[in-house]
């Protein structure tokens, strides 16, 4: 291939050379950020947070809970007692921010990974572990907490709800900013490269659907690198679809509760789609699963913890809103109650009987499920009679 194609850079043409890397954990990121690192309150041209300080503790409470929630289904995880986990260390303020900025009507589609998410709309943790001990199938009603099963094909929900956000629209439920109602969907830095993410923002482009796209860019797409899914910022690319994007620090709870409750706002009042880059780390592994010291620099964790959004939160109301430490010791305690409460209901939760399944795949069932039900359960028969020998 030629070198000299109008209007193409050359090092397109060099595919086996390492691309320029995105920003390193050690250089400066643009994005929106209202509070430091170091628990400073700053300004944005943008956008502002206008919620008061007991706001800032709920945030606070949240984010140590859902903490200590993964940390307990980890823990099971490593007991033997679920299939796996996901865990959010270190998206906390991603989640809590943007799942806070919601309103009671609007429409949550997760990935596997927002049980912050899932905390602030009311969905019951021990639903969340009856998933991943793979004793049901994601047992919550999704119409209940307006918050949909976790969607474990990458980037799938993505056009599930823009489609959902179509029929708001159709249903005429926009055009009020703040009492109308708009779908929010979650994906990863990964999920961008997926066909379905691309065409969901066609879609939701071309017929103005009232929908967030909410990308948690942690920086990994299981032992893939950000710079193997994107040359520019993944909110860059919301320009060449029709829509505005916007970097935001997530691993600030009061930016991303800002950014995401602007960006929901458009689309409730019927101005169309944001994509939202909310630029974090995935402290953790990918999943139980997954050894994350065979392919990233401990060093770029540790870089990362300095950044923790948990820490800043408790730096701001230490330092600026007069808390003292009773309260930090109070949420502790909570912590460890409800974890406590998860571990016995996850220990309780009963084992499924396993022809179930077959009967949970279609609200009607077919005729080749109900064949396939019946030569399951003349298999798991054939077990029986050998019971208790060799
Ligand atoms: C369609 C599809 N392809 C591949 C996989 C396997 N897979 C599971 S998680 C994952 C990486 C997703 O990364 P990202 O979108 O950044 O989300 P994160 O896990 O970092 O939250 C892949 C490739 C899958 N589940 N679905
Ligand atoms: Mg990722």
């Amino acid at each position: 291939m030629s070198e000299s194609v109008p209007g193409i850079a050359p090092e397109v043409f060099a595919p086996h050379e390492a691309p320029a890397s995105p920003p390193q954990a050690s250089e400066e990121v643009e994005f929106v950020q209202l509070l430091t690192p170091e628990g400073e309150r700053v300004e944005h041209p943008d956008y502002s947070f206008d919620l008061d300080d007991e706001a800032v503790k709920g945030f606070y409470r949240d984010m140590t809970l859902v903490r200590r929630i993964d940390t307990e289904a980890t823990a099971l995880q490593r007991q033997g007692e679920l299939g796996i986990w996901a865990s959010l260390l270190g998206q906390e303020a991603a989640q809590i921010g943007s799942g806070r900025a919601l309103n009671s009507k609007d429409m949550v589609f997760p990935t596997y990974r927002e049980h912050g998410v899932a905390w602030c709309q009311g969905v019951n943790p021990l639903n969340l572990l009856g998933l991943f001990r793979g004793v049901d199938q994601g047992a919550w009603d999704p119409r209940e907490n307006n918050f949909h099963l976790y969607t474990i094909v990458i980037g799938a929900q993505t056009l599930h709800a823009t489609g959902y956000a179509m029929g708001q629209q159709r249903d005429h439920v926009i055009g009020d900013p703040d009492n109308g109602e708009a779908t929010i969907a979650y994906f990863g830095d990964g999920a961008s490269s997926q066909g379905d993410v691309n065409e969901a923002f066609i879609y939701a482009s071309v017929f103005n659907a009232p929908i967030v796209f909410f990308c948690q860019n942690n920086q990994w797409a299981i032992s893939e690198p950000i710079d193997r899914q994107t040359r520019i910022p993944l909110y860059q690319r919301a320009a060449g679809f029709g829509f505005p994007g916007v970097r935001v620090d997530g691993n600030d709870v009061l930016a991303t509760y800002a950014v995401t409750q602007q960006a929901m706002k458009r689309a409730r009042e019927g101005s169309g789609p944001t994509l939202v880059e909310a630029y974090t780390y995935r402290m953790g592994a990918h999943t139980t699963s997954d050894d994350p010291t065979k392919y990233r620099l401990n060093e770029d964790l540790e870089h990362w913890k300095l950044k923790d959004p948990i820490e800043r939160v408790r730096a701001y109301l230490t330092r600026s809103a007069g808390v003292g430490p009773e309260y930090f010791d109070e949420i502790e305690a909570e912590a460890d109650q409800v974890a406590a409460e998860l571990r016995r209901g996850c220990l309780s939760l009963p084992d499924p009987t396993l022809t179930d399944f077959f009967d949970h795949a279609y609200v009607d069932q077919t005729p080749q499920l109900a064949e396939q039900k019946q030569q399951f359960a003349a298999y798991a028969a054939s077990f029986s009679d050998s019971e208790g020998e060799g």
